[in-house]
């Protein structure tokens, strides 16, 4: 990586916060001076944001390192955080939930609501038998029961494990077996693409193979037919006649709150652990200062799944902690039309939008016609998580749906860091398309080479977390030497690091000449062509800088000159002509673009046109998968993948483009 491409993408737009916006932020230009300062009492600030039920005795405890505690001798309930304090505020009767059905049903779940469920859920699971430690799945759509089903753990002290409603019984099965779940909270199903898409079977099938599951909770949402077994429980019968009063046990800060298994797009599922008090110190502080969210008059929404770390920092524990009023939608984007987002902030007048690039560079192929035949006016900040997000991208998403005026905040962090590490704030940076700029108040991240050194201003490298942070992964379920073997050996304490632990998080990075950073993608996606070390993201951030081109993934393949070549594969915007000629026209086209825009050594030896791209159930580019099909080798383990029949449209596809 340090000889990577550095700064050839001369992106060099910039845009300033709104002054009103400025005016009126959460958290101003001090911040970063002041936890610069004093990081450890710049948190214990934060964490004074919470309700403790008793006061820590030490901010940080590190001697154990790479093991950090947080908070250390702190008592508090999430729970209790996350509702009753809203409700003992007066504000039971304000909406925490709008929810959006696919088929168009709503609900609307006050704090009050949310509170008396939640409580109902805690003694229901009590009544089954789950106590503090025990390890519950949860398998649902998004229904607001997923959000009361982890508040309902997390209020007795029992730790969640939430695997998205995607996943296969197998996937499920490993799930439930590496953490010893005792209860699945499942559902009949949920509704997709404007059908039911059933979840029980799926249960029903890994259960078989799970023997620590003594009982399944079953909500019941399409009202499809499903096998019984003596474990299973209705929901309705079990959790709503539950009694409603319920007393929230505070619990130790480093009491752990949720595993959450990550995608992995190669080895094995790590079952990420996340605690108590630091982990709701950030994600709730972090909600408050990249969100700008005012509870009082925000609408906010985070498109993400609550399977994935974002749905758990940003629809649930960051949100909900700050009282927030949000919107919840079960479905599709496309279902039952391409408008549908839209259709919700227009119809919830939401003012805080949280997706994915892979959403946005979706609604750019379909065209900025539809955004714009909505009422988009409500919103006033922008935010996107889940991969680099290309140049061309952030400047439509703030063209088109942030009427060329809103912030966009680009928000870097992992399931491990829990919460936002890396991103603008909003009322302070003057941010650029295509960077996630500064890391955050309290928060250290660097760019160094090969060897562990810092790279000036203007290189490329390895991005790097040097100081512990309260929402760090504490380790990874069952496993403590992998944790320390992934994330803290690569630069790690050792002969040439001293006692400085330094935090390796498998993502490529540089420093532009101000010093701000700029995600590359994971390390292993990194070409190596002809003894240059390039980025798939600039790769792909020059084809989708051309006006035909929707989204763009970018994959080395084994070349005999070259070591490795560049092959991408392009997916054009809404009307491009791509047939015959025209496709042969616009691929010479791309392949001149992208060497005059990167310079000649990122020329794409091979371009391929395609109507889709493979990704992971989160969003994100499967590269893998796209350089079986490059180097003409059967497909990998398409297991994690969205939908298999896109290799199959890629592979049919490959005779365009040679
Ligand atoms: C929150 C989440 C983590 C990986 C991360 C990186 C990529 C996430 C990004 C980003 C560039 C951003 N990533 N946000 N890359 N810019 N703003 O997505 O967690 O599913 O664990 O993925 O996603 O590669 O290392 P997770």
């Amino acid at each position: 990586m340090s000889e990577a491409l550095a700064n050839l993408l001369n992106e060099t737009r910039q845009f300033p916060p709104p002054a009103e916006l400025a005016a009126n932020a959460n958290v101003t230009a001090d911040a970063y001076g002041e936890a610069a300062e004093d990081r450890l009492a710049f948190w214990e600030r934060q964490a004074g944001r919470l309700h403790w039920a008793r006061q820590w005795d030490q901010v940080l405890d590190w001697s154990n390192a790479p093991f950090a505690k947080w908070f250390v001798g702190g008592q508090l309930n999430v729970a209790y955080n996350c509702l009753d304090r809203h409700v003992e505020a007066g504000r039971g009767d304000k909406v925490a939930i709008h929810w959006e059905g696919e088929p168009g049903d709503t609900r609307t779940v006050t704090y009050a609501d949310l509170h008396k469920l939640t409580c109902q859920a805690a003694n229901a699971l009590t009544e089954l038998g789950v106590t503090a430690g025990d390890r519950v799945a949860i398998y649902l759509p998004m229904i607001p029961e997923a959000a009361v089903a982890m508040l309902a753990c997390a209020r007795i002290g029992a730790t969640h494990s939430v695997v998205f409603g995607g996943f296969s019984a197998d996937a499920l099965t490993n799930r439930i077996q590496d953490a010893s779940a005792k209860v699945v909270i499942t559902a009949d199903g949920g509704f997709r693409r404007g059908k039911p898409s059933a979840l029980k079977p799926t249960v029903d099938e890994a259960v078989a193979n799970c023997p620590s599951v003594e009982h399944v909770l079953v909500v019941r949402r399409t009202g499809e037919e499903v096998a019984w077994s003596a474990k299973d429980h209705w929901w309705h019968e079990t959790v709503e006649t539950a009694p409603p009063e319920h007393a929230a046990q505070p619990f130790d800060a480093e009491h752990p709150l949720y595993i959450l298994y990550t995608s992995g797009t190669t080895a094995r599922p790590k079952g990420i652990l996340h605690t108590t008090g630091g982990y709701l110190t950030q994600a709730s502080y972090t909600t408050h200062a990249v969100f700008d969210l005012k509870p009082e008059t925000d609408v906010y929404w985070c498109t993400a799944d609550i399977g994935w770390v974002t749905g758990h920092s940003y629809i649930v524990y960051g949100p909900l902690s700050n009282g927030a009023t949000q919107v919840m939608y079960e479905g599709t984007p496309d279902t039952p039309h391409k408008g549908r987002f839209w259709e919700i902030v227009d119809k919830y007048k939401v003012t805080i939008l949280y997706t994915a690039p892979t959403l946005i560079r979706t609604m750019m192929k379909w065209g900025e016609d539809i955004p714009a035949g909505y009422d988009l006016s409500s919103l006033r900040l922008l935010g996107s998580v889940g991969e680099p997000i290309n140049p061309e991208a952030w400047i439509w998403y703030r063209q088109y749906v942030g009427r060329g005026e809103l912030p966009v905040v680009d928000t870097w962090w992992q399931t491990e860091t829990g919460a936002i590490m890396i991103s603008p704030l909003p009322g302070v940076t003057e941010a650029k398309p295509g960077s996630a700029m500064t890391a955050l108040p309290g928060i250290v991240a660097d760019v160094v080479d090969d060897q562990g050194q810092s790279v000036p201003n203007g290189g490329g490298g390895y991005l790097v977390l040097r100081e512990p942070w309260p929402s760090t992964l504490r380790t990874i379920w069952g496993d403590d030497n992998r944790f320390i073997e992934t994330y803290w050996s690569r630069f790690g304490a050792g002969a040439n690091h001293g006692d400085d632990w330094v935090y390796f998080a498998g993502d490529g990075a540089k420093k532009d000449d101000d010093g701000h950073i700029w995600l590359l993608g994971r390390v292993d996606d990194v070409m190596l062509v002809s003894g240059h070390n390039i980025s798939t993201t600039e790769v792909e951030s020059a084809l989708v800088s051309h006006p035909s081109v929707a989204e763009a993934a970018v994959v080395g393949a084994t070349d005999p000159t070259t070591g490795q070549a560049i092959v991408a594969f392009a997916i054009p915007r809404g009307s491009t002509e791509i047939s015959g000629e025209a496709g042969e026209r616009l691929i010479a086209d791309l392949r001149n673009h992208v060497a005059k825009t990167l310079g000649p050594i990122a020329k794409p030896r091979q371009i391929m046109l395609v109507p889709e791209l493979p990704k992971t159930r989160s969003g994100k580019i499967m590269r893998r998968l796209l350089r079986d099909v490059a180097e003409h080798r059967s497909l990998g383990d398409v297991t994690t993948l969205q939908d298999s029949s896109v290799m199959d449209l890629i592979s049919s596809g490959m005779g365009a483009g040679k």
